[in-house]
């Protein structure tokens, strides 16, 4: 049988047990769209047919996850699946300690009020919503590193995740290392479109943080996805396995927050890890006052025990090929059809470039939030805004962020569409993309304080 020569892959794994999906009449999407004030956060689950919005907990867990919740040890102390989870976290990351959190948010806050004084700099490879946001709280100024091609939707770049070393080194030369808290390296990048770092990269960042005692704090929410990458596009890492990579990627770095939500093929949950023994010890004291004791984090026993085991599943090459290939197909397709979306095609999520689809469009009429609701409306699919709305507003003037890309991510939960569901999405943007010319855009009518791109509301124009 090895001698077969297969010309394609397939999901390595068959379905067991199925959620009814729910189609609606373009009638009353209209209506369901309107009350949801134009915002695909604000829509009700049950009026949607295929849910794009995020890869963020949304994911189908294994039988072998599902028994592994049975084996939850709800202990208040000292639970068995949180000695489970720190023993994958060792193995598979590498890093010395860990503290569970309810999610990733739960560890950048910790970390942000544990490494960050008021007044000092975060440097990073492009924002992440909520990751500036704790950063910010904290008192510190986020300052955007990445390479320029990350912030051009058409660059075609094999690691267009990378940091400009100039720029970091820039930044240090004007304010000086001890105004650097530490260096936050997303590996994917998710807002700018799921692009991967190479390992060089990682290794010389790290290089040049160490030479200045600047810690890097690596956000490994999907470091696996970023180690296929790396398997397939670096030189010298063909034959390494993602767990090889995955270590020596977190080996360039002092400590990491996780969303176990993605790559870790769970519903909840998240962690901070590190080696350095005073973070622990501060870690580990504060955790008790926002998440849970160390031994818990805000997680169940059984949630702990899902994480512990989809570390293991999530690290098989097989997997990553499937779950990357499913987001790859989907972009081919829009891509022969003339869709513009951001090349080259990233891991977790496909991103239409809604500025070519709405050139008549001004950014304060909201082209990607109008692109989604556009889309929800031809098909019940929802996808989520990664423009403007989602960049929010400097903490320092108030004006609005007017970040030059203007996306919606249309993101894929890991397991659970089939090809059938990519091949109607595709049909469905296609046809928002033949209806363009007429769109007229958006106007925000309720702008929440924090993180606004949840909860504001829009009215047609
Ligand atoms: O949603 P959390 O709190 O488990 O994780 C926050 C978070 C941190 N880093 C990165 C790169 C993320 O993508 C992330 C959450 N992302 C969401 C919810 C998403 O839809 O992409």
């Amino acid at each position: 049988m090895d001698t077969i020569k297969r010309r394609s892959w397939a999901e390595p794994f068959k379905i067991k047990s199925v959620e009814p999906l729910r189609m609606t009449t373009r009638e009353e999407r209209e209506i369901t769209i309107r009350e949801a004030g134009y915002n695909t956060f604000l829509l009700k689950s049950k009026d949607v047919y295929i849910d794009l919005l995020t890869d963020s907990g949304t994911n189908a867990m294994s039988d072998y996850q599902w028994a592994g919740m049975m084996l939850g040890d709800e202990a208040y102390a000292g639970s068995e699946n949180y000695y489970n989870l720190e023993r994958m976290v060792k193995e598979y990351y590498g890093y010395k300690y860990l503290v569970p959190t309810h999610q990733g948010r739960g560890a950048e806050n910790l970390i942000s009020h544990i490494l960050i004084k008021p007044g000092q700099y975060v440097p990073g490879n492009m924002y992440f919503t909520t990751t500036r946001l704790h950063q910010e709280l904290s008192g510190g100024t986020f300052v955007d590193v990445i390479i320029d091609e990350a912030h051009d939707a058409q660059a075609e770049h094999p690691f267009k995740g990378n940091v400009d070393l100039n720029k970091f080194e820039a930044l240090i030369k004007r304010v000086g290392a001890e105004k650097i808290a530490y260096i936050t390296i997303g590996a994917t990048v998710n807002m700018a479109g799921g692009q991967p770092i190479s390992m060089e990269n990682l290794r010389s960042v790290y290089q040049l943080a160490s030479k200045n005692n600047i810690k890097v704090v690596f956000d490994a929410t999907r470091a696996m996805e970023n180690a296929f990458f790396i398997k397939i596009r670096e030189r010298g890492y063909e034959k390494k396995t993602i767990k090889e990579i995955l270590l020596e990627m977190c080996s360039y770095s002092d400590a990491a927050t996780m969303s176990g939500k993605k790559d870790l093929l769970v519903n909840i949950g998240g962690f901070l890890a590190m080696n350095d023994d005073d973070v622990f010890e501060e870690a580990r004291n504060m955790v008790v006052v926002y998440e849970g004791l160390h031994t818990y984090g805000g997680l169940a026993g059984r949630d702990m025990e899902a994480m512990a085991r989809g570390i293991e599943e999530a690290c098989q090459f097989n997997h990553l090929q499937a779950r990357i290939g499913q987001v790859e197909y989907v972009g081919n397709r829009l891509i022969e059809l003339g869709v513009p979306i951001v090349r080259p095609i990233g891991g977790h999520a496909i991103f239409l470039d809604a500025k070519k689809f709405y050139p008549q469009l001004e950014q304060l009429k909201f082209p990607a939030q109008t692109l989604a609701a556009e889309l929800y409306l031809d098909s019940g699919i929802r996808a989520m805004e990664r423009g403007i709305v989602s960049a929010g507003r400097s903490k320092e003037t108030g004006d609005h962020y007017f970040p030059k890309l203007e996306l919606v991510r249309l993101t894929f939960p890991r397991r659970v569409y089939t090809q059938a569901h990519c091949d109607v999405t595709v049909e469905s943007v296609y046809e928002v993309w033949k209806n363009r010319a007429t769109v007229k855009g958006l106007k925000m009518i309720y702008e929440p304080k924090y993180l606004r791109f949840f909860q504001a509301r829009f009215e047609k124009l």
